[in-house]
């Protein structure tokens, strides 16, 4: 059986994030995607001059028909939501549709770099804050780490070793791993930390080139393999190591400050490698 994994968060049409990258990645992982917009944009939210239209009304319609057909997923993956409203359907989607066993990953995709994105403020963190709390791993970049800890944020290996420390004041029944992305370690390299159940940092070189997206790839391809049944640690080392290669790919093909990671022509070797590490 295909494992059907849903998969809530926005659909920007220019920008190669959310939506439009799990719907690249999971189906070439081997998962059928069933694909639920929570708002419409012409580009992600880091374009001047971007249209949004929250699809909140839509989605109570799909899940309740969803519900009559009493669907249930072998995975929830949850990215960028962009309003309280959505907060409360994805909320309400965990607890309509988990299947039992299943793994709910919650990205929690609202900032980047010390701020907020664009539309988000101290409500909408402190509303995320409680939906995290429903989801088994969390995958906040340090960050919105800093911003659901109440911690201050800084680009340094302290900030991070700080989050690190303070991390498990996350942690509940239901939330098991906070993995954190985008954190600085010493001697200039960045990675993973991962605080919970599965407690390991994972470092590697720190590329020159920061991409809007590379969270949203890394999100998806750990997303994947957690459905496809890897381990936390695992699954984030692939995640990891992959990303890590569509950014220096990307690094040779022209501008990337808002289109994202060139994935396209790697996907390919992901396919390879877990197929590799499968047999
Ligand atoms: O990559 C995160 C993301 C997802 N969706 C939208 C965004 C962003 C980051 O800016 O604007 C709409």
């Amino acid at each position: 059986m295909i494992p059907r994994i849903a998969v809530l968060q926005d659909l920007s049409c220019i920008g190669r994030c959310s939506l439009g990258v799990a719907m690249s990645v999971l189906p070439a992982m081997g998962l059928e995607v069933a694909a639920l917009p929570t708002a419409l944009l012409s580009t992600h939210t880091a374009f001047e001059g971007f249209t949004f239209v929250d699809l909140s009304g839509e989605l109570e319609r799909i899940m309740a028909h969803w519900r009559a057909l009493k669907m249930k997923f072998d995975a929830i993956y949850i990215g960028y939501l962009g309003s309280i409203r959505l907060i409360e359907l994805a909320e309400r989607f965990i607890n309509l549709f988990r299947a039992e066993g299943a793994h709910v990953i919650l990205d929690p995709a609202f900032g980047d770099n010390g701020a907020l994105y664009t539309g988000f403020d101290g409500t909408y963190v402190a509303r995320l804050r409680k939906l995290c709390e429903h989801a088994d791993v969390i995958l906040p970049n340090v960050t919105e780490a800093c911003f659901l800890l109440d911690l201050p944020w800084e680009d340094s290996s302290a900030c991070a070793e700080h989050v690190r420390a303070e991390a498990h004041r996350l942690l509940g029944e239901w939330l098991q791993n906070v993995l954190i992305t985008s954190c600085r370690f010493p001697d200039d390299r960045t990675g993973l930390i991962c605080a919970g159940a599965d407690e390991f940092v994972y470092p590697h070189d720190r590329l020159a080139l920061s991409c809007p997206g590379s969270g949203d790839l890394f999100a998806s391809v750990f997303a994947g393999l957690m459905t496809l049944g890897r381990s936390v640690h695992e699954a984030a080392r692939i995640a990891a190591d992959f990303t890590r290669d569509c950014i220096e790919y990307s690094m040779n093909c022209g501008d990337h400050r808002w289109y994202g990671v060139d994935f396209e022509p790697m996907l390919g070797a992901l396919i390879r490698r877990i197929g590799e590490e499968n047999a």
